[in-house]
């Protein structure tokens, strides 16, 4: 029977990969505000020691952790030690990612490898670590930060939108194969966020007129804003609760309507 306590967390384990700042921080800030016990990992120490510290002068329970997703040796290591001080993970949530925005013809191939390593086989590597114990728990939650470019396409992204229109793949897959053992696996697909990773998009002009894209966004999109990480808490915590439990393989986009309309009209 339905009960309001299904979008609690209460305790449960989370893991946030990138969640030192940007949508990770968020996310991982609106699991310890339901009730888990959050865990993190970025590659800058000085960065995941400040996340640490914010997250437990606010009073909540948070293991930073030195970590980059790419590296499979660290990435056990961490999920074994996060195993053994905190419990199983219950929840994952792949969030780690960056972006270059470069022409595709003038991409050097190890730029698109790395792109696709971080923001793809990272994933990967993180769900491949965490599976195992969820089986023998008997449940888990892994969410997978897609984005626009998981459907769309658009100039100089071409390495970000292959790594992004496969993590959607990957997650339909993982629910494919591990669904039969209760664990469901969702993605998350941001639309256009303000963070330090879309800085660059909306960044004032010489003359102080909006960023061309700045502009272009707000018109592509129906809410006629940047979201903001704290749009992201409300439907990560959903995908992570007892109230998603027969949600598998969908891909809940939360954009503002980007992807349902054509664009407003040029005045
Ligand atoms: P961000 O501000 O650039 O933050 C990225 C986070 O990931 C940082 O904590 C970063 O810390 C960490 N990170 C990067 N590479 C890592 C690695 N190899 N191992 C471990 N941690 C790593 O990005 P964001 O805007 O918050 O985006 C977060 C996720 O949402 C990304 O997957 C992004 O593709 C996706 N997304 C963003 C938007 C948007 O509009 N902002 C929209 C849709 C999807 P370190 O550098 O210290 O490792
Ligand atoms: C870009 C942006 C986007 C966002 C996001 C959209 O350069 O187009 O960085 O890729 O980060 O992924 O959902």
């Amino acid at each position: 029977m339905f009960d309001p306590k299904d979008f609690r967390l209460d305790g449960k384990v989370a893991l946030v990969t990138g969640g030192t700042y940007g949508i990770g921080f968020a996310i991982a800030q609106a699991f310890a505000k339901s009730g888990a016990v959050i865990c993190f990992n970025a590659r800058s120490k000085d960065k995941v020691q400040a996340a640490e510290k914010k997250f437990q002068d606010l009073g909540y329970e948070a293991h930073g952790f030195v970590c980059d997703v790419t590296n499979e040796a660290a990435v056990r290591e961490m999920v074994a030690s996060i195993n053994k001080t905190c419990g199983t993970i219950d929840i994952l949530v792949n969030n780690a990612g960056i972006i270059k925005r470069i022409p595709m013809t003038e991409m050097e191939t190890s730029d698109f490898q790395q792109v696709v390593n971080i923001d793809l086989v990272g994933p990967f590597i993180m769900a491949k670590a965490v599976i195992p114990a969820m089986i023998e728990k008997g449940h888990g939650k892994i969410i997978n930060v897609c984005s626009m470019m998981s459907e769309l396409g658009r100039e100089t992204v071409s390495a970000y939108a292959a790594a992004k229109g496969g993590l959607k793949m990957l997650t339909r897959n993982i629910c494919s194969e591990y669904g039969q053992y209760n664990i469901q696996c969702n993605g998350l697909g941001p639309g256009y966020i303000a963070t330090p990773q879309t800085a660059p998009l909306r960044e004032k002009q010489p003359d102080g007129s909006d960023h061309p894209f700045d502009s272009f966004i707000k018109a592509k999109t129906p809410a006629a804003r940047w979201g903001t990480p704290e749009d992201l808490m409300g439907p990560a915590v959903f995908l992570a609760s007892d109230a998603s439990d027969f949600v598998n393989g969908q891909i809940l986009y939360v954009d503002g309507g980007i992807l349902a309309y054509i664009g407003r009209q040029p005045q």
